[in-house]
């Protein structure tokens, strides 16, 4: 069995952050891994509180978990502060040749900071040489590449951008904000694909961009080509969408077990 390896935050809903990772992964068939950069205090109805664990921990973490259970792949999500974004970088530095796609959270939804300013700085200029994919919503694409990004014209410019600044990196631009909610990959290879999207109207849409980068990794560390694999992630939100039950008062989780039981079906 592959093992597979999250470095994120934890959201005590499961929406979100390492326990939505390590679901999707299971759901793929893998043993995932992970490594708390930060607690968050949060619920369906959003986030309330950030505490960042010490980079220490992070470093320690990693280092007991690469020795014992090396991955065959790593997804990052929250990193909180520009220490933690320090620790990530080193660890990739001296660890190389899997992929690792990188989810660059900056904000909850309900709009409470995930990043530092300073931290957002360090993340453009030392982790991006350092990963092969990055996953930025529309909000966060703009903010990698210092424009405003709302239109699918403006998510393939700041796109190409982004390509431009790093040949080695697959860009993987979600667009669920949209009202044709299309992504777009740009490959190392030089591929610009539209991926179509199809609106699914549902109040449960917490953790969506991490349901797509662990999605991604586990079809990467399957396999599957690019352009496959970011279909097939593609696919497992909107049907992580559509087979969402109502949980919780706000925005509540995906189904992210789908693949292995639908859980609108009666309990056996
Ligand atoms: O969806 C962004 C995100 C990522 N990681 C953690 C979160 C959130 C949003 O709330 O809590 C831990």
């Amino acid at each position: 069995m592959k093992v597979v390896l999250t470095i994120a935050g934890f959201d005590p809903s499961s929406g979100a952050g390492v326990t939505a990772d390590l679901m999707v992964f299971a759901a793929h068939g893998l043993y995932g891994c992970s490594c708390i950069t930060a607690l968050t205090v949060q619920s369906t109805l959003g986030v309330v509180g950030t505490h960042p664990v010490t980079p220490e921990i992070v470093r320690e973490t990693l280092g007991c978990l690469l020795d014992d259970l090396p991955p065959a792949g790593i997804k990052i999500g929250m990193l909180a502060t520009v220490e933690m974004v320090v620790v990530v970088a080193e660890f990739l530095e001296r660890y190389r040749g899997i992929p690792v796609v990188l989810d660059p959270v900056l904000r909850s939804s309900s709009g409470r900071e995930l990043l530092s300013a300073e931290g957002v700085i360090l993340l453009r200029e030392r982790l991006l040489p350092l990963v092969d994919w990055v996953t930025p919503n529309l909000d966060e694409l703009g903010v990698l590449t210092d424009r405003v990004v709302t239109t699918h014209e403006q998510m393939l410019a700041a796109g190409r951008g982004l390509r431009e600044r790093f040949p080695r990196l697959n860009v993987l631009a979600t667009g669920g904000h949209l009202d044709q909610p299309d992504d777009l990959l740009l490959s190392v290879e030089g591929e610009e694909h539209w991926i179509k999207g199809e609106a699914v109207i549902t109040t449960s849409t917490h953790g969506t961009g991490c349901v797509l980068s662990s999605a991604l990794l586990s079809q990467l560390v399957l396999g599957v080509g690019p352009r496959e694999a970011a279909g097939k992630a593609k696919r497992y939100v909107t049907e992580a969408l559509r087979r969402a039950v109502p949980i919780g008062h706000g925005r509540g989780p995906t189904n992210l077990l789908w693949r292995l039981r639908d859980a609108t079906e009666p309990h056996v």
